[in-house]
């Protein structure tokens, strides 16, 4: 898989908050953390690109939500947050070599944290962040099913709901109709620590955040490597953000 990321900008401490009070975010720390993430995701086989910053948007490290790459096409998001909309074409420039281009417009708001895309069906966040008109525009892109999922609490559907094996979702279902997933197996966050949902799944590997041992506990039959992401956790960032995987052709 290839493995696109993006260097954290200076002004990560600009970043923008929904859910979590603003801390003092230290850049070197945040960068060291984030070169360990690059690290494993190279020891477990993925092909890391790594583009530069752009230090007039705070977020760009995030680039999981500017866009949503499917096997035959990626869809470049049009981010909830307008101080986020300019990361997009830097993001464009780095799938094209692999993938077919499609864009949501306006008035369709999209982030790629409120995609969670499976075998069959692609579950889409409604969140402060994504809106109908894109899942709308996302239908006519895909033949999978597109599953609105409305998301409460959190910022995106994947701060509540991740994948962790091929048939076993880790979720916070105070913040999702559980019901709406109910052909899956499912492992609950520990209640005391309820931003524990996201987890990044790299073939059978899941990579999880050091500060949910709780939670961390009830994975242990499955192969889980552990990464200190709480820099960029002030940030309200998880670790899928931080990863664009394109599956080779
Ligand atoms: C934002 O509010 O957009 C960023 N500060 C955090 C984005 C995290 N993205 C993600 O979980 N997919």
């Amino acid at each position: 898989m290839i493995a696109i990321t993006r260097d954290v900008a200076r002004t990560i401490q600009n970043a923008e908050l929904t859910h979590v009070d603003r801390q003092r975010i230290d850049y070197a720390t945040a960068a060291a953390q984030h070169e360990e993430y690059r690290r494993l995701l190279a020891s477990l086989g993925c092909e890391v690109v790594s583009l530069q910053a752009d230090d007039a948007h705070p977020d760009c490290v995030f680039v999981e939500d500017t866009a949503i790459v499917l096997d035959d096409l990626a869809v470049i998001t049009r981010p909830g947050a307008e101080s986020r909309r300019g990361e997009t074409p830097a993001i464009a420039d780095a799938l094209r070599p692999y993938r077919k281009l499609v864009h949501i417009e306006a008035p369709a708001t999209i982030d790629g944290g409120d995609v969670l895309v499976t075998d069959d069906r692609i579950y889409v966040g409604l969140s402060t962040r994504t809106n109908e008109a894109a899942i709308e525009q996302l239908r006519l892109h895909t033949r999978r099913e597109v599953v609105p999922v409305p998301v409460g609490g959190a910022l995106h559907l994947k701060t509540a709901v991740t994948r962790v094996a091929h048939d076993t979702l880790l979720m916070n279902p105070e913040w999702v109709d559980a019901a709406l997933f109910a052909d899956w197996k499912r492992i609950d966050v520990d209640p005391s620590e309820p931003m524990g949902g996201n987890a990044l799944l790299i073939g059978d590997v899941v990579i999880y955040p050091t500060a949910f041992p709780r939670t961390l506990a009830k994975l242990q039959h499955l192969d889980v490597r552990t990464i200190d992401a709480s820099e960029l956790a002030k940030a309200e960032g998880g670790v899928t953000c931080c990863v664009l995987g394109v599956r080779r052709p």
